[in-house]
């Protein structure tokens, strides 16, 4: 005997983000089968699929492509005691994307915009842009975003078709910071004035600088850059993004006796002074904070500090020596001998009996 079987079933019409499906959540049957179509064309009840545990999940990933129509056949038992039900998936509008097609902006060269190229679906989305920080709108051309000023630092590309919408977020590099540079001079004081009397005194070639970030007032890490001297006496530390920087110089790399001047931070032009303590051959904090065109006084010195230089002069370090004489013997003539000094050269000269001290030449 046949009880027909009894069933509810529902069916899920795709969204923007979900496929379609359809679902058994109540039978009295115990097999089911699913074709698509108004007539059912699926398994016999041999073959069919037993119903399990409610609600069952008869047909999932249904396509937005298009309206589809499903027949479900619940069985009860027996091949010929059976009950169908046709049911429609309604197609929805497709969903939307959007992805960065060039992607995503390399660095740019300092000051320069750059351009986002994407690739969107279907071809009839609409794509906008924002900026992420400010939520200000970017101007879409095609099938770029073009010009992004540099102060961008993200990027939101949004896709809209009908209901359904899309977006993802392009960042801006962060090498694209705006860097700068502090230098440059070494050079001979030699009228130990501490201030730059260009062009008679002139650059001291081999000396070795290093750099340091600063904190709380002092060097702080390690070095982070070294440089050496060329005959013209520049340094140059570049690529130096926002913040504080100690220059120290490396007293081991100077030559001869020379030593930092004294005259530290000459008032009235910092462009000629000295800048290093002579005893620690340190410099005072430089702060960098660089913009991508300087253009006035303190932007060209926020980004590139040129001011940062040290007088050297010629020390006198009196000799220390030791002389011997020896008085005559019956064999040997008397003599006068320097034992020891600090001196790299020496003379002496006797007059009327009366010996002159060894000194420096
Ligand atoms: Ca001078
Ligand atoms: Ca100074
Ligand atoms: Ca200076």
């Amino acid at each position: 005997m046949c009880i027909v079987p009894t069933r509810t079933v529902r069916a899920t019409d795709p969204t923007c983000l979900l496929a379609g499906k359809i679902e058994l959540t109540a039978t009295n049957g115990d097999k089911y089968g699913v074709s698509k179509g108004a007539t059912y064309m699926g398994p016999a009840y041999a073959s069919a699929t037993a119903v399990g545990t409610l609600p069952v999940l008869i047909k999932g990933n249904i396509s937005h492509a298009a309206d589809s129509t499903w027949t479900i056949r619940v069985f009860n038992k027996d091949n010929t005691c059976f009950k169908d039900t046709t049911v429609t998936v309604k197609a929805l509008v497709k969903d939307a994307t959007v992805s960065v097609a060039n992607g995503f902006p390399v660095c740019r060269v300092n000051g320069t915009a750059y351009t986002i190229k994407f690739t969107k679906s279907p071809a009839g989305a609409v794509v906008t842009a924002k900026n992420v920080a400010t939520g200000a709108a970017i101007p879409v051309t095609g099938d770029s975003v073009a010009n992004i000023a540099s102060t961008v630092a993200k990027v939101r590309l949004i896709v809209t078709n009908g209901v359904c919408k899309d977006s993802v977020d392009v960042s801006a590099p962060v090498c694209d910071k705006p860097v700068g540079s502090i230098g440059d001079l070494i050079w001979k004081d030699t009228n130990d004035n501490g201030l730059q009397d260009l062009p008679t005194e002139k650059g001291v070639s081999g000396v070795k600088v290093n750099l340091y970030a600063a904190s709380g007032g002092t060097k702080t890490g390690s070095i982070l850059q070294t440089k050496t001297t060329g005959t013209d006496g520049l340094y140059l530390f570049t690529g130096l993004l926002a913040g504080d920087y100690i220059v120290e110089i490396d007293k081991t790399s100077l030559k001869d006796t020379c030593a930092i001047t004294t005259k530290q931070n000459i008032p009235g032009d910092d462009t000629k002074d000295s800048d290093f303590n002579p005893t620690s051959g340190l410099s005072q904090v430089v702060t960098l904070n660089p913009v991508f065109i300087p253009t006035t006084a303190a932007e060209i010195l926020a980004t590139n500090n040129l001011t940062v230089d040290a007088g050297l002069v010629k020390v006198c370090i009196v000799p220390t020596r030791t002389v011997v004489a020896t008085n005559p013997t019956c064999l040997l003539a008397g003599k006068i001998e320097l034992t020891a000094t600090n001196a790299v050269s020496a003379k002496a000269r006797l007059t009327q009996g009366q010996r002159t001290p060894v000194r420096r030449q």
